[in-house]
């Protein structure tokens, strides 16, 4: 029992704290930087309560977080770690049955178990701007802590289900109309919390026990959902689950409460909460780098040279951001290009909803500005160069900007293949030198490689990061080599998927294989999409210092030979018209033609090899990467994989999958198909030496 009256807080451990104003009892969360709900929160929002419930004079309890946010979900990182108690599930249910009432306050992103305690507790109040949600579903798991149950009892059946199958965060506004909140109040959480626990004694505000309303049942919206999430989202496992855990809000509470623990328990042991949990923590892992306590260099301004599709996109991603643009071009044709692509790509981000048409007019008024003269970028902050992948245009461009540029300006180069130091070398300033991959449309994907060259100074590394986290993408640091990590890895597996085509599988088989692992795309689509003309550039560049052992697949040549670039020119590995695509048989019969020439009997390959070879591939040039210090770490693979390549999410990227199919295996598989290719199927000593030792990629994400 504590002495009463309490002035101040009292401490119940380094999370929460409780204090008594008038009848009232607060309880403050203090966990961050997100108030998770972790065991320590857990045991002293329940030491609290009980505390307080003790004390004759507290009449009413209120619930607040401090910081940036009310929780924000379930401590994530306990997940997979034996249960401690109390679990969440318990204490919302030990909120729910509390005598004294209890009044949440929620504001900054209150998701997931943070929105779970509010739907326990007797009413809720949210500060204007927050924003509440069951994100669980994109973590392959449901919400396990009565979310299931009790949105359903205040909000119905529909209103769950797009919450729980969907993820996405909703404004208070409108969890205030769907009755899922009682109130929207302005203040500091303090302040409101002390107003709602005196508006809950005098009745101005709902007492309910969530978990004593009856849900309306509403079996068409049940059904419509799960079959929308068979057409779109079929390899998911956990939405399912989402409906069927909100269909048992029908039952007594108790039993839809049991039936929630039994799904949450089978999502949680799935290998896709696994998948989904790495690739949440691979998106905030890249950003832990060896230059990250350097202060980035100051970014106001900003120039874009090329104004071809990438370099409009990085403008446009830019500009979006906020960010002023000088683009400039060799020429007012080039320019004019440029600004209809800029202007096109702002029209469909207004039509997304994403920007208003007013806001697109005065980005095109007063942040874009043109011009056909490097001289133009000499008080710009940071220039990013995106021309033709020629060395000697480049050279000729960072030649001008290391005469034209302010001292302490940063010179990035789009370049997706070419060697940054050699780019660094042409100026007298290579430590202001760094490569800034974007991938195609820029405006669009997440994905950023920072590529760090010998020289790269760290504020520049930071610079970029910083400059990232502007754009809202994921910037994943590389190191110099052919490609980097993303294209390199890529270059290598589809090698793997070349013989493959080579050997007897259609391009329809290997993207269908693919597509069923998981891909949003498979290779030849994506190939088709690029432009094959994009490759068959490389592959000439290539070409002097290919090895002799390597094996050439010219399948992709011949079509460009015929002037068959993909998607742009109507036909590649497939043809494109009106009525959609199919298989090119013209590239079927050249497919036919290069194996009889080549003396190839072809063979069946099942879905099950294929996906097999085209993982091992991406695994093993992988560890290549990382043995060569490419990539930091094995989740930065990852990270570049799902946010670039549309590698599937709930798989985790490619080297959590290394782990899931275990090193053992994946040198067992090297070593069997090096019989008939010893060149390509080599097993890096990395991989070797992982399989020997029984450990693990994820081991050396946790190093660090
Ligand atoms: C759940 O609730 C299950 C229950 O239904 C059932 C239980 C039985 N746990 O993203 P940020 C870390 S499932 C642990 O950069 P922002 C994050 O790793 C959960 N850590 O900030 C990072 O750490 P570091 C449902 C977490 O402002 C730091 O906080 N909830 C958690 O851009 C800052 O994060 C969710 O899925 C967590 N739950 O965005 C919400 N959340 O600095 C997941 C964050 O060391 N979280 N961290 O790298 C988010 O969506 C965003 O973090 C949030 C803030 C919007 C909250």
């Amino acid at each position: 029992m504590h002495p009463e009256p309490l002035t101040g807080e009292t401490s119940i451990n380094d999370a929460v704290s409780f204090e008594l104003t008038g009848a009232a009892g607060l309880i403050a969360i203090d966990n961050p930087p997100v108030n998770a709900a972790s065991h320590s929160v857990r045991t002293g929002i329940r030491q609290a309560v009980e505390a307080l419930q003790d004390m004759s004079a507290v009449k009413v309890i209120a619930i607040y977080g401090k910081g940036r946010t009310f929780i924000a979900g379930a401590d994530i990182r306990e997940f997979g770690k034996p249960p401690l108690d109390p679990w969440l599930p318990e204490l919302c249910n030990f909120l729910e049955i509390s005598d004294t009432p209890i009044v949440c306050v929620l504001h900054g992103t209150t998701l997931g178990g943070g929105l779970e305690v509010a739907l326990a507790c007797h009413a809720r109040v949210a500060l204007k701007g927050t924003r509440v949600g069951l994100p669980e579903v994109t973590l392959g798991i449901l919400p396990g802590a009565g979310g299931t149950q009790r949105v359903p009892r205040l909000a119905g059946i529909r209103t769950a289900l797009d919450m729980i199958t969907g993820g996405k965060p909703v404004s208070a506004e409108d969890a205030l109309a769907s009755g899922l909140i009682d109130r929207i109040s302005e203040g500091d959480p303090r302040a409101v919390a002390l107003q709602s626990a005196q508006d809950l004694l005098d009745g101005t505000l709902p007492n309910r026990r969530t978990g004593a309303l009856d849900t309306k049942p509403d079996p068409a919206a049940l059904d419509e959902t799960r079959k929308k999430l068979d057409r779109t989202q079929p390899l998911l496992f956990s939405p399912q689950k989402c409906v069927d855990a909100v269909a048992a809000s029908s039952l007594p509470v108790t039993e839809g409460m049991k039936e929630e623990r039994r799904l949450y328990e089978e999502c949680m042991a799935s290998p896709q909460r696994a998948g989904l949990i790495h690739a949440f923590f691979s998106e905030r892992a890249v950003s832990k780098i060896p230059e990250a306590s350097a202060t980035p260099r100051a970014i106001d301004a900003i120039g874009v040279i090329g104004g071809g599709t990438m370099g409009s996109g990085i403008a446009t991603a830019l500009l979006l951001a906020g960010l002023p643009v000088t683009l400039t071009e060799r020429d007012q044709a080039g320019l004019d290009r440029g600004i209809a692509t800029i202007t096109g790509n702002l029209d469909g981000a207004v039509k997304r909803g994403k920007l208003t048409a007013g806001a697109r007019d005065d980005i095109l008024s007063s942040k874009l500005k043109t011009s056909t003269d490097l001289g133009a970028l000499s008080d710009t902050d940071l220039i990013i160069e995106a021309v033709f992948e020629e060395m000697s245009v480049k050279r000729e461009i960072f030649e001008t900007l290391d005469k034209v540029c302010r001292k302490g300006a940063v010179l990035a180069s789009n370049t997706s293949y070419l060697d940054i130091n050699d780019i660094a070398a042409i100026t007298s300033r290579p430590a202001d030198v760094i490569g800034l991959h974007f991938f195609s449309p820029a405006h669009i994907m997440r994905l950023l490689e920072v590529v760090v060259a010998d020289k790269t100074a760290d504020d520049v590394v930071a610079t970029g990061f910083a400059l990232a986290k502007r754009l809202k993408k994921i910037a994943v640091r590389s190191g110099v080599c052919d490609g980097f990590i993303g294209n390199r890895i890529m270059t290598f597996y589809k090698k793997a998927a070349d013989y493959m085509m080579m050997d007897g599988a259609s391009p329809e088989e290997i993207d269908t294989a693919m597509r069923g692992f998981g891909f949003a795309m498979g290779p030849y689509q994506v190939v088709d999409l690029a432009g094959l003309d994009i490759s068959w550039a490389a592959n000439k560049r290539r070409a002097a210092t290919r090895p002799a052992e390597e094996r050439y697949i010219p399948i992709a040549d011949r079509l460009c030979e015929n002037g068959w670039f993909g998607r742009k020119t109507g036909q590649g590995f497939y043809i494109y018209d009106d009525t959609g695509s199919r298989p090119n048989p013209e590239a079927l019969a050249i497919i036919d033609a290069e194996r009889d020439k080549a003396g190839i009997a072809p063979r069946a390959f099942t879905a099950e090899e294929i996906v097999s070879r085209f993982m091992t591939a991406m695994i093993l040039e992988g560890s290549r990467v990382l043995e060569e210090g490419i990539a930091l770490r094995p989740i930065d693979i990852d990270a570049v994989f799902l946010n670039g390549y549309g590698f599937p999410r709930f798989r985790g990227g490619p080297m959590h999958t290394a782990d899931a199919i275990g090193a053992a295996e994946l040198v067992r598989r090297i070593e069997d198909y090096a019989r008939e290719d010893a060149w390509y199927w080599q097993v890096p000593a990395l991989l070797r030496q992982i399989a020997e030792n029984g450990g693990s990629f994820a081991e050396m994400n946790d190093r660090g």
